[in-house]
């Protein structure tokens, strides 16, 4: 079995992860998995940058291999924002049924509903340059939260060609057409030729 760590503390991602790595013959790990990890402050200005500090920092503190995930959810009608301050808006440790309310909330009345989410993966091991895998899925603000699937802002985005939100798709749905899920199949190609 082939071992890969994921630098996130994140269940939602991580899960996504697991669904998608594990069938193709990876045990994937977490950074509960480490021991005394000491979590890295997210400062990049773009996911690209805090995706490879993430990484790079179970790389550098274990001498080992290591993916992260930065991700977010772009808002047009916002100037993009939250965008990498997705996980802090409104504070970290607020609930996400709150968010989402405030974001549709503030989204009344506003006609241009556009927004994406954005995943960058970094991928890190010593002694080797950093990759990164990056995607985006074309979304739009729903009119009101639906669905118990997923997690965090996945209630309020709906997906036009399916016509549901993301929290109204079955994990192999939301998989398929998703973010994580499209950077995800990049990494995947990228490992299976580095693990050869
Ligand atoms: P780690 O850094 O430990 O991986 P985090 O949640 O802090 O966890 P990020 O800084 O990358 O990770 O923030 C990503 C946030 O973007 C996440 O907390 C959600 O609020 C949002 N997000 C990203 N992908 C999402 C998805 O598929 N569904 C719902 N929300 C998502």
């Amino acid at each position: 079995m082939k071992q890969i760590v994921i630098a996130s503390t994140n269940k939602g991602k991580i899960k996504e992860f697991k669904e998608m790595l594990e069938p193709e013959g990876y045990e994937v790990l977490c950074l509960s998995d480490l021991p005394d990890y000491k979590e890295v402050e997210e400062t990049g200005t773009i996911f690209q940058e805090n995706a490879i500090l993430k990484a790079a920092a179970v790389t550098n503190q274990y001498g080992i291999e290591a993916i992260a995930d930065d991700s977010g959810l772009e808002i047009d009608a916002f100037n993009k924002e939250p965008g990498v301050h997705s996980a802090r808006y409104l504070g970290h440790d607020t609930p996400y049924s709150y968010k989402n309310k405030v974001i549709l909330e503030r989204m009344e009345g506003i006609e241009n509903r556009n927004c994406r989410y954005v995943c960058a993966i970094a991928w890190t091991k010593p002694n080797h340059e950093p990759h990164l895998f990056y995607d985006t899925v074309e979304c739009q603000i729903a009119l009101e939260a639906k669905g118990d699937n997923g997690f965090g802002y996945d209630p309020i985005v709906y997906y036009e060609p399916l016509q549901k939100t993301m929290a109204e798709m079955s994990a192999e749905e939301k998989n398929a057409i998703s973010h994580r899920g499209k950077a995800i199949r990049k990494l995947e190609a990228f490992l299976d030729e580095a693990h050869k």
